[in-house]
């Protein structure tokens, strides 16, 4: 065990060393021979492969692959011959399907050789599980309107043509025949089939020519690669398309879309890579790879026309997006190290179809628990029992609500994750209860590096029962981390989920309560002295799979496990809430996640939000940014402006980095304080329509932070706007990323007019706008025909808030119409998957505002219901003249005054409203406007 003078030691040395991103820690695509050689070649350099024996089997399409005859790497002898010999490649398994919904599967895998060779790996667990069931159409017969070529039906208006010589696919429009997305159009299809080591299959010296195939090198390491090259990779073209989206985690400060990173006018870059990986002190705007990776890419087009593409592939990825050679089309090389193609072709045509069609396959996001939507107060470390109890007294002393209280890693006993420094924390329960009678949370955080140490029951347990990812020689992986000399669970197995999972029952977890929820960090998985700092690609899982095959998974499991451990812990009745750094794709069915350790610099602030839009693009709505960023200390004004940006994340929490100076939102003097108040009162009033919000993603996968074209397909104005962004549908944030900027241009999209939410001022759609910036809050607008339910009173938490009466704030339009939605449910519970919730759609036109059932009738076994009353309703855009309102049933009047518009009545400006019509929003109702 090691002393804590010696961990701290080691500590201040890995902070002092590390003061900035350290570039040569990581490869680069020149040193990673898979990607090196993939992308050397020019399009349609490669001899091509040829599709051969297509038929119907089992509902989908089959054919074999036959690489070509003079391919440049396999040193083909005789390829016609299907030859078996282990030196030349094999044939290739090709099947189409087509799914429900307007979904094109394509897998391509090695055939079964008679000598049984072992299998490629396929990555488990992320689809959803029914997908074959559920979405597979069954081919009824496939089409040949051409010699050489197969097609199929997708979907109404779209169908699949498969060529055979030189092989290509094409998801296209019929009977149009216009290409929608397309497979090998570029001729870049490369697959390395496994074969046993040859003579002369060198040990790499990891500069990427090549020789490295089979053991490489990287700085200090080397990978034994003992199953040698076994690399994919292939072109995908998006036709229609002006810029392509997702595939994070990239930082993007400059762009929202995708920026080239290869072709006629590029600066020389590296593609976008996706390996999950702790990168100390990121770069605020760069392709290369973070904490998560969803290989899900979006594409966009001035058609107003969507489609999107799905690699299932776990291991380092690497893509290049090619500069356009011509308008409406965008060419793009997906490289991966293993695997398989498993790859889902997405065909729109709207954006919200295409992130329908992803959640159909991976999920759409959990619906969280109402409390997690609040603000977040989290700082590594807060110190003891006592610093915790004067920051919670802190939030009520300056009237500033909070729901969650965050422990870092220094609140462990030696970071022996599920134990207390008791000389700290002496009593963590009676801490928890003190935080939970202001209806307040806490949570700790649970990393996935455990100690080697025997008395601790975690490792002793884990070791006993061969828990651990084991290395190359097949023992226990050990790892420096945190605690000193760490092993990692082996998470990939089913059986070992279910023992993590059960730590965290309340009689395993000592001093953990039922308002407690967790925190993954470092489960890239981090490992301080691993190559590019984290676990080495020839370690070993569950099944026999190298760790390279599933490394961008590792993270999702982690994630996975932990919720299940809350899930269960609460009997299957309490929704989980957990944050997770690393993520994959499906991560959104587990919990929240964050982009990790920015800078408290002004172009982090910016960055935060490309970010986000691209992690809410690929399925993970319930992302955000630390509050103030991590690293460094921010100026009081970078302060402010992060919260006035948070207040609109998703996740909305503030953290800081051990070393920073504390940043409790008080403690920059009064000014400042009101600042920050203001925009978390913001945050807390509006969190009905969050709420509202995450119910729709969590239905239909739209994420709750939108970019301006998921609202606004078909104005090229928005295509690349980063800097701007929609909460669902009806409100615009554009941030200010600058210090003392005086003006900001703000392009406001629609026929619409949108008006600020600050003072109900209206300005036009279509157009930019000039505005001066103020200090109290940054430029948001509610668009002219929504409807947004808010609650207005304030409260210590958010959970203090239930019984509190709404207002409805009315955004007239053109025609003096609008509309919105309220979804209530607990907050807590699963009860609404068995139709406990509130769901109504408020509809204003002809001066009547109605309340319309949205909740099916008899849509379960359970009810919910509420008292809840709407106590005001501002009418923004109401001609002059309107008196009263008469509310019907009942025939009850109400007046219409004209009252404050916003939170702080008094200094707030004001706008038509109606005083105290008090209908419950559980009923049906209408008012009709005198
Ligand atoms: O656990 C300490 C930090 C945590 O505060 C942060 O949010 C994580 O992203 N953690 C990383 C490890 C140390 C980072 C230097």
């Amino acid at each position: 065990m090691l002393p804590r003078s010696l961990v701290l030691l080691q500590l201040l040395l890995l902070l002092s060393s590390a003061s900035a991103w350290k570039k040569d820690e990581f490869r680069n695509c020149d040193q990673t021979p898979f990607c090196k050689r993939a992308r050397s070649r020019p399009p349609h350099s490669l001899p091509s492969f040829s599709v051969a024996d297509v038929s119907l089997s089992d509902g989908s399409l089959s054919a074999l692959l036959l690489p070509p005859s003079s391919h440049p790497l396999h040193q083909v002898v005789d390829s016609a011959s299907h030859s078996d010999s282990p030196d030349s490649p094999r044939p290739l398994l090709l099947r189409l399907s087509a799914l429900h919904g307007g979904i094109l599967r394509l897998e391509i895998d090695e055939l079964e050789t008679a000598s049984g060779s072992r299998r490629r790996f396929r990555v488990p667990d992320v689809l959803l599980p029914d997908v074959d069931d559920r979405l597979r159409l069954r081919l009824p017969r496939l089409g040949s309107p051409a010699p050489g070529l197969s097609t199929f039906p997708i979907s109404p208006g779209f169908e699949a043509a498969l060529r055979h010589d030189p092989f290509e696919l094409v998801v296209r429009r019929s009977p149009s025949g216009d290409p929608v997305l397309s497979f090998n159009s570029l001729g870049l299809f490369d697959f390395e089939t496994l074969r046993p080591k040859r003579h002369g299959d060198g040990d790499g010296d990891g500069d990427g020519d090549g020789d490295g195939e089979w053991a490489e090198r990287f700085r200090s390491h080397t990978d034994s690669r003992p199953r040698g090259p076994q690399s994919v990779s292939f072109d995908v073209s998006f036709h229609g398309a002006d810029f392509v989206y997702g595939v994070p985690e990239h930082a993007l400060s400059s762009s929202l879309a995708l920026r080239p990173t290869r072709g006629p006018g590029v600066d020389s870059s590296e593609p976008y890579r996706l390996f999950n990986l702790d990168v100390f002190e990121y770069l605020a705007d760069s392709p290369f790879g973070l904490y998560g990776s969803v290989p899900f890419m979006l594409a966009h087009g001035a058609g107003a026309s969507s489609s999107g593409f799905f690699w299932l592939n776990a291991a380092e990825m690497q893509i290049d997006v090619l500069a356009p050679s011509s308008a409406g089309r965008v060419d793009t090389l997906w490289m991966c190290e293993a695997g398989v193609v498993d790859a889902f072709f997405f065909v729109g045509p709207g954006p919200k179809d295409v992130l329908a069609q992803y959640a159909s396959v991976t999920g759409a996001p959990a619906m969280p628990q109402q409390f997690a939507l609040a603000y977040h107060q989290c700082r590594w470390n807060y110190r003891d029992e006592e610093d915790v109890a004067a920051v919670d007294a802190g939030f009520d002393e300056h009237d500033i609500p909070y729901d969650v209280l965050w422990l870092d890693i220094e609140h462990t006993d030696g970071r022996r994750y599920f134990t207390w420094d008791r000389a700290l924390f002496p009593h963590p329960e009676q801490m928890q209860q003190r935080l939970a009678a202001k209806g307040r949370h806490m949570v700790t955080i649970v990393d996935p590096h455990i100690k080697r140490d025997d008395s601790y029951y975690i490792h002793k347990e884990a070791t006993e029962n061969g828990y651990y990812v084991k290395d190359a020689s097949g023992n226990d992986f050990e790892g420096w981390c945190w605690p000193g000399s760490s092993s990692y669970p082996d998470i990939l197995n089913p059986e070992i989920r279910e023992w993590w999972a059960d730590k965290f029952s309340l009689q395993s977890y000592k001093g953990s309560t039922p308002s407690l929820y967790i925190w993954n960090d470092m489960n890239e998985p981090s490992v301080f002295n691993g190559p590019e700092v984290t676990m080495p690609r020839d370690a070993i899982h569950y099944g026999n799979v190298e760790h390279r095959e599933v490394h961008n998974a590792y993270g999702y499991y982690f994630h996975m496990a932990t919720s299940d451990g809350l899930l269960k812990r609460g009997d299957g009745k309490d929704r989980p809430f957990v944050l997770s750094r690393a993520f994959f794709a499906g991560s959104q069915r587990y919990g929240a996640v964050w982009t990790g350790d920015n800078t408290a610099d002004w172009d982090h602030l910016r960055a935060s939000v490309p970010m986000l839009l691209n992690l809410g693009l690929t399925g993970l709505t319930f992302s955000g940014a630390d509050v103030g960023g991590f690293f460094g200390n921010p100026e009081p004004e970078l302060l402010v402006r992060w919260y006035q940006l948070g207040a609109f994340y998703p996740f909305f929490r503030g953290h800081a980095h051990l070393d920073t100076k504390r940043r409790e939102p008080w403690l920059f003097g009064e000014k400042n304080t009101a600042l920050i108040r203001e925009a978390v009162h913001l945050r807390y009033s509006l969190l009905p329509y969050f709420y509202t919000l995450f119910r729709e993603a969590s239905v239909s996968g739209v994420p709750v932070m939108r970019p301006l074209w998921l609202e606004f397909p078909d104005d090229k104005e928005t295509f690349n706007n980063g800097e701007a962004f929609m909460v669902g549908p009806s409100l615009l944030v554009q941030g200010i990323y600058q210090e003392r900027e005086k003006s900001v241009s703000v392009y406001l999209p629609g026929e619409q007019s949108w008006y600020s939410l600050r003072d109900g001022v209206a300005y036009g759609g279509s157009a930019s706008h000039k505005l001066d910036v103020r200090e109290d809050s940054i430029p948001s607008f509610q668009r002219a025909g929504t409807i947004i339910p808010r609650k207005d009173r304030f409260r210590r938490s958010s959970t203090q808030m239930v019984n509190d009466p709404y207002t409805l704030v009315i955004a007239l339009n053109s025609s003096l119409a609008a509309e919105g939605e309220l979804y209530v449910d607990d907050g807590k519970s699963y009860d609404f998957e068995q139709g406990a919730f509130i769901h109504r759609r408020f509809v204003f036109a002809d001066k009547k505002l109605t309340s319309v059932n949205l909740a099916p009738a008899n849509s379960g076994a359970k009810k919910f219901s509420s008292d809840c009353v709407v106590e005001r309703i501002i009418v923004l855009g109401l001609p002059a003249g309107a008196k009263k309102a008469v509310i019907e049933p009942g025939n009850r009047e109400a007046e219409i005054e004209i009252g404050p518009l916003n939170l702080r009545a008094g200094s707030s400006p004001v706008a038509p409203t109606i005083r105290k019509p008090n209908v419950r929003i559980a009923d049906d109702w209408t008012l009709r406007i005198l």
